[in-house]
Order: C-alpha cells, then sequence, then structure tokens
C-alpha cells in the first residue's frame, strides 16, 4: 500500500497527536493515519492526495508539509 510521509510541526501533547490523526482520517482514501509526537510526522497509508493531507493538518492548527 502506499505511504506518505508528512512533517507535523506544533504538536505538543496527546491531545495534539489525536487531533491530527482524527483529521487525516478524514480525509478521502485514507485507510491508516500514524501520527508520532516524537517524530513529528505521520505516516499516512492509503490513496489520500499529499496536498489534501497537508491541507487537512493546517485546519486543524498545526503546520504540515510533505515528509521524505
Ligand atoms: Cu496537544
Amino acid at each position: 500500500m502506499e505511504a506518505t510521509t508528512i512533517k507535523v510541526t506544533g504538536m505538543t501533547c496527546g491531545h495534539c497527536v489525536a487531533s491530527v490523526t482524527k483529521a487525516l482520517q478524514k480525509v478521502p482514501g485514507v485507510e491508516s493515519a500514524d501520527v508520532s509526537l516524537d517524530k513529528a510526522q505521520a505516516i499516512v497509508k492509503g490513496s489520500a492526495d499529499a496536498q489534501a493531507l497537508i491541507a487537512a493538518v493546517r485546519e486543524e492548527g498545526y503546520e504540515a508539509a510533505l515528509g521524505s
């Protein structure tokens, strides 16, 4: 399955992780979203568009960028 890594900046606690996870899971095509506070990133599996994932994170109030 296709996996997209998104760098997420601004998360400070488990609540942030839950908010970002929930936002990513709402994006069409997302099968799973694994958000890590320590790594400041989200690994998203599925066919979702990377720009849509970034937009969803930003709407939650966090900064996002395409990771490597
Ligand atoms: Cu938080």
